[in-house]
């Protein structure tokens, strides 16, 4: 279908009682991001395209100094995530309804699209009110258990007519077939990088002609005054939302065996690898970027 002007409202809202103590501790909030997307040719989801996420504060790193475990995407976590990822990620909020946007211009009748790491279904849901295809199907995979849990739930409280499959499984093993579009948001950093070219030629293999591969990831620097300086703004991004040095420095630590960045000049070397030659930078926001390969 082809994509008309279009005209998109973005705003993002907190609770009273979060917006009076932006800083308080434990508080369970809702954090709400409006979406209005009004097409000139009068398709859209209009009003359809609201997205509430349910979300209780990050506080996990904020207790007493201890030994810091592994990061996990347990109970713990899906219960903060939306807070948790939207005052950690800059530009979060603003990436989730611009890939149902991209998703809305690549998807084809009667294809599936994918979802692949898909947490609480973020990227599933901006994509299932954006998508102007009845015969189109969702796949959203995640190995998390408790985040498929709780993605199930938000999936079936909403009333969008795509329908969307929420499974718990790995990426390195998802069949990917008769796809149009496929999304790792903030996936691939969290695979072994000896397994991510794999992936990527299969995600590749999977993907109709035509189709897009949208890849968004925390990107590592080479030129090191450079990658002090994205760490510095990245911190301060964290800072002003709230989060202390302290709870700066634990997650940190958490995740420094569990995450590992690559360069945007890696990621476009592997792309290529698996066969892609379109490949772009639609978004980027200090060190998180998203990358859109089209085959
Ligand atoms: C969003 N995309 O909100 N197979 C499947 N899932 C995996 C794997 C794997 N091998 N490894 C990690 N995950 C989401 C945000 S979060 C990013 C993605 C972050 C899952 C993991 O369980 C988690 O839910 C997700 O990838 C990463 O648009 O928290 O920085």
């Amino acid at each position: 279908m082809s994509q008309k002007s279009l005209v998109g409202v973005f705003s993002g809202l907190r609770s009273p009682a979060a917006k009076a103590r932006p800083c308080g501790r434990g508080i369970g909030f809702c954090v709400v991001v409006l979406l209005r997307w009004r097409y000139r040719d009068g398709s859209g989801p209009g009003w359809r395209g609201i997205v509430r996420l349910m979300s209780e504060r990050d506080d996990i790193y904020s207790g007493n100094p201890g030994e810091v475990g592994d990061f996990r995407f347990d109970e713990r976590v899906v219960k903060v995530f939306p807070d948790m990822i939207s005052r950690s990620v800059p530009g979060y909020g603003l990436m989730v309804p611009l890939i149902g946007l991209l998703a809305r211009r690549f998807v084809q009748p009667g294809s599936n699209v994918y979802d692949l790491g898909c947490s609480l279904g973020a990227a599933t849901l901006a994509m299932r009110r954006a998508i102007a295809y009845d015969d189109v199907q969702i796949v959203a995979v995640d190995v998390s258990q408790a985040m498929v849990k709780r993605c199930c739930e938000i999936v079936a409280e909403d009333n969008s007519r795509v329908p969307v499959s929420v499974s718990l499984g790995d990426v390195r093993d998802a069949d990917i077939d008769n796809a149009s579009v496929i999304v790792l948001n903030f996936t691939l950093q969290f695979l072994a990088p000896a397994e991510r070219q794999a992936l990527i030629s299969r995600l590749y293999q999977g993907l109709n002609a035509g189709g897009a591969l949208i890849l968004s990831e925390k990107l590592h620097f080479e030129d090191a005054a450079e990658q002090q300086l994205q760490t510095d703004w990245h911190h301060d991004f964290k800072r002003s939302q709230g989060y202390s040095d302290l709870e700066i420095a634990r997650k940190r630590t958490a995740l420094e065996n569990v995450m590992v960045t690559d360069s945007q000049a890696e990621h476009r070397q592997r792309l290529a690898k698996a066969g892609f030659e379109q490949v772009y930078c639609w978004f980027r926001c200090f060190s998180f970027a998203s990358l859109i390969a089209i085959k």
